[in-house]
């Protein structure tokens, strides 16, 4: 008699998920976009410029960096990753904004703007001439690129290029933010991401930290991997940062704050929340008075601090007690450096 009821329900209800499914995966249309201005799209928009943007997103700080620095009033749009609370990202409205389905996005006189390095420097430009926070002095532009695209974040798989970018080394190090900030995220807006996310990998991950935490992570060889080869390039990179900045001032290319220190602002922060400061800046002090000079500005007050999450504070909190309370846990992932990998 149970029977004859529970299987038509679990056949009706089967057939009932499986065209919601069908439907909703047409309706979030979602491919990768290239960076810059897209004039082709025209979106709705109130004001002329328009931020869509996620506290903890280390791309979405540098877009408010700069335009706070800039000066630019903008319309912010918070969307909610899955690390601050669930996939808004996927959902339709966001995939027509930015069908890539990743933070930021700035809209400017309703046209999309890609890719926070190329967000940036459009903004940037429109601020006048000469731009605020790009010198004039072509020697000193090269510096300020090269120094902007090094805490950049390239590729969609960002591991290949962690050996030429260290925000490309970040994304690897956030890791055990990630999962330690999965802990109090139902499993069902993980699930979300396994069904819609285009980035399969990411979503996997996250379904997995879900389920195994940050004891588990550090039991999976290929993710530590990852991260003793992240860890290995960062301190490279550092290096190299320390030691320009041994002789120059206070800013990366001198007396003039730029789209450089715009960009690498996140990436400090980035270490804080993801409890690296003490590891990355331990015998390097010119870093150490750098990052207290970009604590220093305006923008870190207006674009990180008053911008914040309770779950950036709460996963910050997680990994530090679960460092604190395991320190097998802790000398896992902060292995002293290796000449090799
Ligand atoms: N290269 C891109 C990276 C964009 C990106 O991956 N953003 C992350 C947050 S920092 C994101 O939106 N992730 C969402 C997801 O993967 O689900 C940029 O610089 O804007």
């Amino acid at each position: 008699m149970l029977s004859n009821f529970v299987m038509p329900a679990l056949f009706l209800s089967l057939l009932a998920f499986f065209i919601w499914y069908i439907w909703e995966k047409k309706h979030r249309v979602s491919h990768p976009v290239k960076g810059g201005i897209d004039t082709s799209v025209t979106l709705p928009h109130k004001q002329e410029f328009e931020l869509y943007h996620n506290a903890l997103s280390l791309c979405s700080k540098k877009a408010r960096i700069c335009l706070d620095e800039l000066g630019i009033p903008y319309k912010s749009h918070h969307i909610h990753l899955i690390e601050t609370g669930y996939y808004q990202t996927l959902s339709r409205h966001f995939l027509n904004i930015n069908p890539a389905g990743v933070l930021p996005a700035l809209v400017h006189k309703g046209h999309p703007v890609y890719e926070s390095h190329d967000i940036i420097d459009y903004a940037a430009k429109q601020s006048g001439q000469p731009a605020l926070l790009v010198p004039e002095d072509q020697e000193q532009l090269a510096l300020m690129q090269y120094w902007s695209d090094k805490a950049s974040v390239f590729g969609e798989d960002t591991r290949p290029g962690m050996a030429q970018y260290a925000g490309n080394c970040i994304s690897v190090l956030t890791l055990p933010l990630f999962a330690s900030g999965m802990t109090a995220t139902p499993f069902r807006y993980a699930l979300m991401g396994l069904l819609f996310h285009r980035l399969k990998i990411r979503a996997v991950m996250f379904s997995l930290f879900k389920i195994i935490g940050l004891s588990g992570m550090v039991k999976i060889p290929l993710i530590m991997k990852e991260l003793k080869t992240a860890r290995h390039y960062m301190h490279i990179h550092l290096d190299e940062l320390e030691k320009h900045l041994e002789s120059t001032g206070p800013w990366l290319i001198g007396e003039q704050f730029t789209l450089a220190d715009v960009s690498w602002m996140p990436m400090f922060e980035r270490f804080r929340e993801a409890d690296w400061l003490e590891y990355f800046l331990k015998g390097r002090p010119a870093l150490a008075a750098y990052w207290q000079r970009l604590k220093s500005r305006d923008s870190y007050q207006s674009a990180i601090i008053d911008c914040g999450h309770p779950t950036i504070d709460i996963a910050t909190g997680w990994l530090k007690l679960k460092k604190l309370n395991h320190p097998k846990i802790k000398a896992l992932l902060e292995e002293p450096r290796s000449v090799a990998l």
